[in-house]
């Protein structure tokens, strides 16, 4: 049976930077991908794998009692990457791999070619109907294992997360956690000037999900939220993250939608590193 892995918040907040440094570290080596997108999630993801709620091992990745977790926004594979390499999946040296030629570290996740990646994404909007297959299937096979699905507020726009969403509500799929990466932006603009979403989690509770709002950058309410959508009977559970994009690096959080989907130049890196507090 696989296990949660506990650390106390020092060690968390430790992970947390470096995990933010190996996102820019590898997106800046490549000379390409989506560190801003990567790191809005740190605490999300980081909490979840080390702080005692996902229930891994990566030697037995495909043990069928494991919790998954999807990544929906794809394009935040530097993120996943840098979050599988932490726990084990693979070394942190071969992040510095990321998009070259050949590399398992592709663009956008590949669940053919690296272990620890439970679906191949990147085209927005599928994740959340990928992670109900896998939520229908432990309940047909009676396994008490869990689902977390982790999507953008720009991605919330797609149709296809509707209807899954209306799917989950319907059929009470309680073993599913929704994770909105509320970071306000998308590839253009903000997601208030494209496309508003609010009231989000008014629509989400009308579609049948148990919702909280929380700051999903403080390692205590992602904690608490992970522990109340594993109370919550009856209903998918819908964590709206408040998180900003780029965050840690100053150059990233000034720019906002101004960076999507740019690597820091190699000029800029020592100083975001330093802003990071890697080695602290
Ligand atoms: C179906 C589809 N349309 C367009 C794109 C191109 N694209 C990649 S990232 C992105 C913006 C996503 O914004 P959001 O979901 O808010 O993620 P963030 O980068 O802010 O975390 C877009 C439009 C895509 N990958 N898939
Ligand atoms: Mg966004």
């Amino acid at each position: 049976m696989p296990d949660t892995h506990q650390e106390d918040k020092e060690a968390l907040a430790r992970r947390a930077r470096r995990i933010r440094s190996h996102i820019v570290s590898a997106t800046t080596a490549a000379g390409s991908g989506h560190p801003s997108s990567s790191l809005s999630l740190v605490e999300l993801a980081t909490v979840l794998y080390f702080g005692g709620h996902l229930r891994y091992d990566p030697a037995r990745p495909d043990d069928p009692d494991r919790d998954r977790f999807i990544l929906s926004k794809g394009h935040a594979a530097p993120g996943l990457y840098a979050v599988l390499a932490e726990a084990g999946y693979f070394p942190t040296e071969q992040l510095k791999d990321l998009r070259k030629l050949g590399s398992p570290l592709e663009g956008h996740p590949n669940m053919c070619r690296l272990p620890g990646v439970e679906a191949s994404t990147g085209s927005l909007g599928q994740g959340l109907s990928i992670g109900i297959g896998h939520a229908l299937a432990l309940r047909l096979d009676g396994l008490d294992a869990r689902v977390y699905v982790l999507v953008g507020d720009g991605e919330s726009e797609e149709g296809q997360i509707w209807e899954a969403a209306m799917y989950a509500g319907n059929h009470g799929l309680d073993n599913l956690t929704l994770i909105i990466d509320r970071n306000g932006y998308q590839q253009t603009d903000a997601v208030d000037r494209i496309q508003p979403l609010d009231p989000l989690d008014e629509k989400l509770h009308a579609f049948g999900f148990a919702t909280r709002v929380i700051d999903g950058h403080s390692l205590d309410e992602v904690d608490e939220a992970f522990s109340w959508a594993r109370s919550v009977g009856g209903q998918p559970q819908a964590i709206i993250a408040r998180t900003i994009k780029g965050k840690g690096v100053a150059l990233l959080e000034a720019k906002q939608g101004g960076w999507h989907g740019k690597p820091i130049p190699p000029d800029e890196e020592t100083r975001a590193l330093e802003e990071i507090g890697a080695g602290a």
